[in-house]
């Protein structure tokens, strides 16, 4: 039974054909479709060619579990980072609408107010009532141990969105749907390069410890300034929690400790937007300092049109159709490959203004 309508279903074509693309039964091209500009559909996510393997699917028959209706059935979504962050404001919002398009009648969302210990109690509380699928957004990628016994114990599969978790892929969760985070922080270098033409000194503003996507858009980043760019230099790296206060207080430290520094890249949005209100209090003006930043939310890409911000990189949250349709597939006997990476778009002063019904 297909829960989906007509612009689901072409979704699910998607996520099938990264599915054959994975299982090399379909020669490899991109599946992300340019979405039509404006509108809700220039929102929604887009599977891309994994990059890499994805590694060998996972079938309900190969986790043993029990066949259920969608519709009926208890889902729990664990939301990690309190939502103060329009990342997390779209994403969980994301989830609500698709299950509501879908006529999922029972779905239960906690949030964990950043704190890791809540969110594993938070999954533990979701599997007691009975959740028969979890959507997680991790807020670590470790630490899961308990939660994976208990669900494995009761076969409650369990599909990652967002961040990866450090453990096995159809034993321990079904599969991760989200972005190449090493690819963003590559993407972020070419612009931050663009925008220093080559030369200058960069400070990085880092995610939160703990998680990969922190470790894998620093790591792209590094990687892509040593092989294109000897000339910048980064001189100078501290963690804003992906909180804007803290990448402003860093920000602010930044500036009195490194007056030289031409460039500063964000690990998040809400970080970068923490930095222009540093930079503001400290009397520069737009552009004085080259800012690239990875999310896509309105504030930053309104940014972008008012100078303060040279480039962003999304990291697109709208994770719902996926997941269910994921969920879905999965149901219905399907092979689910351990990773599904979604395309992301990117934004700079040459369609900033044009772009911003995209931004979330
Ligand atoms: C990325 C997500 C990151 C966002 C930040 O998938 O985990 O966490 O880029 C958020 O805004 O804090």
């Amino acid at each position: 039974m297909s829960l989906f309508s007509g612009r689901r279903a072409r979704a699910a074509a998607l996520l099938a054909a990264a599915v054959l693309v994975a299982s090399g039964c379909a020669k490899s091209e991109d599946t992300a479709a340019s979405p039509a500009p404006g509108g809700s559909e220039a929102q929604q996510q887009v599977v891309k060619t994994p990059s890499g393997p994805t590694g060998a699917g996972c079938t309900i028959a190969q986790q043993g579990a029990a066949k259920f209706d969608l519709k009926t059935a208890v889902v729990g979504f664990s939301q990690s980072e309190k939502e103060a962050n329009p990342f997390r404001i779209a994403e969980t919002q994301s989830i609500k609408d698709e299950a509501a398009e879908l006529g999922i009648a029972n779905l239960k969302v906690t949030n964990a107010q950043s704190q890791f210990s809540k969110q594993i109690s938070d999954v533990q509380q979701l599997i007691a009532q009975g959740a028969q699928l979890l959507v997680i957004a991790p807020l670590n990628s470790d630490g899961w141990e308990p939660v994976l016994q208990q669900a494995a114990a009761k076969k409650v599969p369990i599909i990652t969105i967002d961040r990866k978790i450090n453990a096995k892929h159809c034993t321990d969760y079904l599969t991760f749907i989200g972005s190449d985070f090493v690819e963003q922080g590559k993407r972020a270098a070419d612009q931050m390069i663009k925008a220093l033409d080559g030369r200058g000194k960069v400070a990085i503003l880092l995610g939160a410890p703990g998680n990969n996507v922190t470790t894998e858009r620093t790591q792209g980043f590094k990687d892509q300034i040593a092989a294109k760019a000897p000339d910048i230099e980064i001189t100078f790296e501290q963690t804003g929690e992906f909180a804007r206060e803290k990448g402003q207080q860093v920000t602010e430290q930044l500036i009195q400790s490194n007056p030289d520094i031409d460039g500063i890249y964000a690990e998040n949005d809400e970080m970068a937007l923490g930095a222009v209100t540093a930079l503001k209090g400290a009397g520069k003006k737009a552009g004085d300092i080259k800012i690239v930043s990875i999310d896509g939310t309105r504030g930053a890409v309104q940014g972008i049109v008012d100078g303060w911000i040279y480039g962003v990189v999304e990291s697109n949250p709208r994770f719902g159709a996926l997941a269910f349709e994921t969920a879905q597939k999965f149901i219905d006997g399907e092979s689910i490959p351990e990773k599904v990476i979604i395309a992301d778009r990117e934004y700079d002063e040459s369609n900033a203004k044009d772009s911003l019904s995209q931004a979330y």
